[in-house]
């Protein structure tokens, strides 16, 4: 953690041990192992080569989040965002367009390497965090473990028993999940509007369950109490916590820096892999500047290499590498398997004497549990909406058990995904059936005002991405990329498009899963 504050307050784009005792650390082009991208995959990847004693570089394009802006804040809040929310835009791109059909929400801001993007292709557009921690730094930290016939269905040749004797608790014990006090949630303002939700789901007959979280609910009890400084009670979350969450730069990065033998470069994307002499890998990345200037380009040389730039940024560099012939023979289903877990979003009007509380903490904790309905599976998260005033909106996240799946292509230097409007009506439909029963039985309607073009449910964006690199299809089980040795994929692109919860956990166990099998077997002299 030392290093990751020193370096930021010094403008470092190296983070390591070493390179907090000196003014330019020394240029270190070849390491043993490679890691790109430092979301959980490429984390937990990082930590465990690490503590292994094997050199490596982790390669991040986006920025270290931890030195104050003028403002004294690392982060800005979603209620008034600047340059720091956003990736290279000039507007920001958030889930909630409008309130009331008014253009409230987005701001005018410069460009800059902010920390949330939102990817857009034809018809489906990805949300996904940019710096060192990747989409730690942005989520709602939600640390939920998929029912275990469920993974089991997703991934029938992973020794379930396994994960969830081992890599589960794990990966849980390192992000550092924890529970909300059940007595504070039920006396809180803060958790009024999932309260009301809960009431309305349990008049529909539906189930609801508490979600932990890697928001330390310990902090947030201070925070109300005045005696912490406020982040989820301060509308701070889908553009970074100034305080409170434990995201990856807070413990698996930094217990891998810790170890003295990981240095992250941030600002530094990317752009090909191809092989080197005698099985090695050559990764050439562009160095950039706040602007988004290319200052730098450069080639690394690696024996182990890992990805984990996510479902998108990892399919995106293999398909690259095999539709330009740089690594020909890797699987043809590279590229398959690509699924939204089923994400939609909508809003429900409460009556007026439902108030959901003008004081609404930003760290979701509860879900309507109807996932074992077989006819139609959903989990619907109970989201906030965190405007500083009572606005009787009951916000959720649906995730919805859609079967449909698209493919990626790589041609003329840019990536396309197959993904239609069709496909994201499946999620609608299933999230329509749920909602129409909790609006009959408490007599509410939707929110159209919410999402832009008078649509109750927003089905074209997701937070979720997964898939791409399919384990076991584009991987061995063990995410060792088919058709080449030591090369391997760590992260939200093994999940075969669907989990039926939040994925971070999993993404986590399942990297975990790959770096224990993969140090005592791969590694060997
Ligand atoms: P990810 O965390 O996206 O990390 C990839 C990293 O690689 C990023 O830092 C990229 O900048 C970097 N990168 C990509 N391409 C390159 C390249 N070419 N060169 C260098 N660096 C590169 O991947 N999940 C939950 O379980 N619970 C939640 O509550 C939740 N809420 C969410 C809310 C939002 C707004 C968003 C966007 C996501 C949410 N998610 C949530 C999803 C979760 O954050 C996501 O599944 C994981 O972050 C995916 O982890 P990966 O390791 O696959």
């Amino acid at each position: 953690m030392v290093a990751l504050q020193t370096a930021a307050a010094t403008g470092l784009t190296r983070i390591g041990l070493s390179s907090a005792h000196a003014a330019e650390p020394p240029a270190l082009d070849n390491a043993p192992a490679i890691v790109v991208g430092s979301g959980y995959g490429g984390a937990v990847a990082a930590l465990r080569l690490g503590q292994a004693g094997i050199r490596t570089i982790v390669l991040e394009m986006g920025r270290l989040w931890n030195s104050a802006g003028p403002d004294g804040k690392v982060f800005c809040s979603t209620t008034a965002p600047d340059h720091r929310s956003t990736w290279f835009r000039t507007r920001t791109e958030a889930p909630l367009a409008t309130f009331l059909w008014l253009d409230l929400v987005n701001k005018d801001i410069s460009p800059y390497p902010g920390v949330l993007d939102r990817v857009r292709f034809a018809h489906m557009s990805v949300y996904c965090g940019r710096g060192v921690g990747g989409g730690s730094l942005v989520n709602g930290g939600m640390a939920v473990t998929p029912l275990k016939s469920y993974f089991a269905e997703q991934f029938p040749t992973v020794d379930a028993d396994e994960m969830y004797s081992t890599y589960y608790p794990r990966a849980r014990s390192q992000l550092g999940v924890n529970p909300i006090d059940p007595a504070w949630f039920e006396a809180t303002d803060w958790y009024r509007f999932s309260r009301v939700s809960r009431k309305h789901a349990e008049r529909t007959g539906l189930r609801t369950t508490f979600v932990p979280n890697v928001y330390d609910f310990g902090h947030m009890q201070r925070e109300e109490a005045g005696t912490a400084p406020k982040s989820a009670l301060a509308a701070e979350l889908l553009y970074g916590n100034n305080h409170g969450k434990r995201s990856l730069d807070k413990t698996y990065l930094a217990a891998a820096v810790g170890t003295g033998n990981v240095t992250i470069h941030t600002l530094e994307r990317v752009s090909a892999i191809r092989l080197g002499e005698g099985g090695t890998y050559v990764v050439q990345t562009q160095r950039i500047d706040n602007a988004g200037n290319v200052v730098e380009t450069k080639e690394y040389g690696c024996g182990y290499l890992f990805l984990g730039g996510g479902s998108v940024g990892t399919t995106e560099l293999l398909l690259r590498a095999r539709e330009t012939g740089a690594l020909p023979d890797l699987d043809a289903s590279v590229g398959t398997g690509w699924g939204t877990n089923g994400n939609v979003m909508l809003g429900r009007a409460n009556h007026l004497w439902d108030t959901v509380g003008a004081h609404q903490s930003t760290v979701p904790v509860m879900g309507i549990d109807d996932w074992a309905n077989t006819a139609n599976p959903v989990f619907a998260e109970i989201a906030p909406l965190p405007m500083g005033l009572e606005h009787w909106v009951s916000l959720y996240l649906a995730i919805t058990k859609n079967q449909e799946r698209a493919t990626f292509s790589y041609s003329g230097g840019s990536l396309a995904l197959s993904w239609t409007a069709a496909q994201s009506a499946v999620s609608s439909a299933m999230a329509k059936k749920l909602f129409d029963r909790i609006n009959r039985a408490n007599a509410t309607i939707y929110r159209y005002d919410l999402f832009g073009g008078n649509r109750a449910f927003a089905d074209d964006f997701t937070y979720h991405p997964l898939g791409g690199c399919v384990l076991g299809r584009a991987t061995d089980d063990y995410g060792r990329v088919k058709g080449y040795s030591k090369l391997y994929v760590t992260d939200g692109s093994l999940v075969p498009g669907s989990l039926g919860v939040n994925p971070f956990v999993t993404i986590t166990a399942l990297a975990e899963r790959t770096m224990a099998r993969v140090l005592v077997e791969d590694t060997a002299p």
